[in-house]
């Protein structure tokens, strides 16, 4: 019998990986799951020896064949060290899969023997039914190897059209390994409050910055945007929630939650009766539909996260490919604002094009949304492949060491905080910026404070008064997480310490 391992690194929920796993499960194979460490926001580390032995004997105990790696850009140099440590210690194959590997294919395949280009579920089966001997490696599609110092690109298998073939996420049990200092027989998630679920894959939009750009090149000609059935994505919440008695909330991670009325009215009905906990999800205002955000609210839906990533449209649409409609911005904020939602916008900063009038539009922007609400600012970053990338190198904004992969920014600035330096002009609208969030300092009193020449040229000062009132508004954020249950202690950790706390 082949044994699997699939690692995830710095990623505790990896619903690619756990839908991989039990994929391989019913299909015969014997599979464990590992997660090598954690995200922690802004504040990531290079693993230490001692855990990267503890990686090595696992797989060495557990007398793997087969390991299938999964990671994001950002993780790249890590995955190359650990992909070295295993080969030169233990007789395994080793295959890479997730987003970075896609795009990089024949890098990849400079340290492990197989790389899976797109969904994994299929190639890995087919790679392990061939590993086992019954299949040969010829003729699996989504497969890169090399065979006579020559790279095989086998073809793209279309993606999966019908969601509900897929089992729920593997989750909890015995076979889950959880390596963060020490090595521990568990599933992470065990101390989870908040489950992280999708009912769809894709995305109705095609952002330059974002993975649907890459993807949506790979797959033209078929259908990318597809939804699973509202009660294949319950009965996956449902075994969630069998396994993890922690959990007080659904995080909908799906790109955006914008399905068809008939689904929400399904999903509305089933999920009030059946999971009955509050939820959140990542929208776009440009499909505002009020009846069926009333649904959804009366559902169980507490928290709608909007991207709205800059107050210019030029910025939106030339750079990063997003219809902008100021007033349809606005017009959601009402709707939310009259049912009573928690809304969060994010934001994105450090864009190395973005103009101080561009700047100024945001301000204005934010400025006429009704209050209370929260910000998730970003720093832009580049991931290798996307629209965005190849629009920085023309403009020689940024060379190839630039891109994530061979740069790591993400590991120190991801989520805005105010210990990473920026630009003057940029840390004042960040400050700025952060202030309108912050419902007990008078919109009038921040229009003053945007205009001012003096904090402009005295900048520790604006500073200073946003990192004041951030710390108040975290300080109310912990205090009401913690009446509703769902403050954990590593979600207190991804906030991060005094020294580089979020904006929100
Ligand atoms: C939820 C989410 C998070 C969550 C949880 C992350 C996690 N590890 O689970 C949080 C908020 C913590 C997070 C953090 C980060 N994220 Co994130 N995240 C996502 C999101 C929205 C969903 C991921 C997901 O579960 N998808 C659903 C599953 C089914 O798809 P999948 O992961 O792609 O897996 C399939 C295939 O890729 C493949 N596959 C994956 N791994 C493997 C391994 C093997 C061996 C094989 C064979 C196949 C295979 O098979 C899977 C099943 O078909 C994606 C975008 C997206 N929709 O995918 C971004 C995304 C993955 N995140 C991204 C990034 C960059 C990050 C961060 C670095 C933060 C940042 N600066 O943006 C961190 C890093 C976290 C980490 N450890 O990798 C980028 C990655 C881009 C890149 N080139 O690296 C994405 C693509 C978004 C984007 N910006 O375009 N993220
Ligand atoms: S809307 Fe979000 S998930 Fe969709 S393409 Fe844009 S950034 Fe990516």
């Amino acid at each position: 019998m082949l044994n699997i391992a699939l690692i995830s690194l710095y990623g505790v929920e990896n619903n690619g990986i756990r839908s991989i796993s039990s994929f391989l499960k019913q299909n015969g194979f014997n599979v464990y799951l590992i997660f090598f460490k954690r995200w922690l926001n802004n504040d990531m580390h290079y693993p230490s020896e001692k855990e990267k032995r503890h990686l090595v004997s696992l797989c060495k105990e557990l007398e793997i064949d087969l390991v299938g790696i999964s990671f994001t850009s950002p993780f790249l140099k890590i995955a190359q060290d650990l992909t070295m440590q295993m080969k030169s210690s233990l007789d395994i194959k080793i295959a890479w899969g997730g987003i970075h590997a896609t795009v990089e294919p024949r890098e990849s395949l400079e340290y492990c023997d197989f790389i899976c280009r797109g969904e994994g579920e299929h190639v890995m089966l087919d790679l392990a039914r061939a590993l086992a001997g019954r299949w040969t490696l010829e003729g699996i599609k989504n497969l890169c190897y090399k065979k006579d110092d020559k790279v095989i690109f086998e073809d793209l298998r279309p993606l999966i059209q019908d969601l509900d073939i897929l089992p729920p996420q593997d989750y909890g049990g015995v076979n889950k390994f959880f390596i963060d200092k020490d090595l521990k027989n568990i599933d992470p998630l065990v101390s989870a409050k908040e489950l992280r679920v999708f009912a769809s894959r894709g995305c109705p939009f095609n952002c330059s910055y974002c993975y649907n750009s890459i993807y949506r090149a790979l797959y033209q000609n078929q259908r990318y945007y597809r939804i699973g059935s509202v009660e294949k994505v319950l009965s996956e919440i449902e075994v969630g929630l069998s396994r993890f008695k922690k959990i007080k909330k659904i995080k909908f991670d799906d790109d955006t939650f914008i399905f068809p009325a008939y689904w929400i009215d399904e999903f509305c009905k089933k999920y009030r009766q059946r999971v009955k906990l509050p939820f959140e999800i990542l929208f776009n205002a440009q499909c505002l539909d009020k009846s069926n955000l009333k649904k959804l609210k009366c559902a169980g839906l507490k928290r709608i996260q909007i991207g709205i990533q800059t107050g210019s449209v030029q910025e939106s649409e030339q750079v990063y490919n997003r219809k902008l409609e100021v007033d349809v911005i606005k017009k959601f904020a009402q709707e939310a604002k009259k049912i009573n939602l928690d809304v969060v916008y994010d934001l994105i900063f450090d864009n190395p094009l973005s103009t101080p009038e561009n700047k100024k539009e945001l301000i204005t922007l934010l400025l006429d949304l009704p209050r209370p609400f929260s910000l998730f600012l970003y720093s832009l970053t580049v991931f290798p492949g996307t629209e965005l990338s190849k629009i920085f190198l023309e403009k020689k904004i940024i060379t190839p060491d630039d891109i994530e992969g061979r740069a790591n920014k993400s590991f120190y600035q991801f989520r805005l905080g105010f210990s990473y330096p920026r630009s003057e002009d940029e840390l004042f609208a960040v400050a700025i910026v952060s202030l309108i969030s912050k419902s007990f300092i008078p919109k009038n009193v921040i229009r003053l404070l945007a205009r001012s020449v003096f904090l402009k040229k005295h900048l520790f000062l604006i500073k200073l008064i946003a990192q004041a009132s951030n710390f108040i508004k975290l300080f109310h954020v912990g205090l009401k997480m913690i009446m509703q249950g769902v403050l954990s202690v590593w979600k207190f950790k991804e906030y991060g310490s005094p020294k580089r706390l979020l904006i929100q």
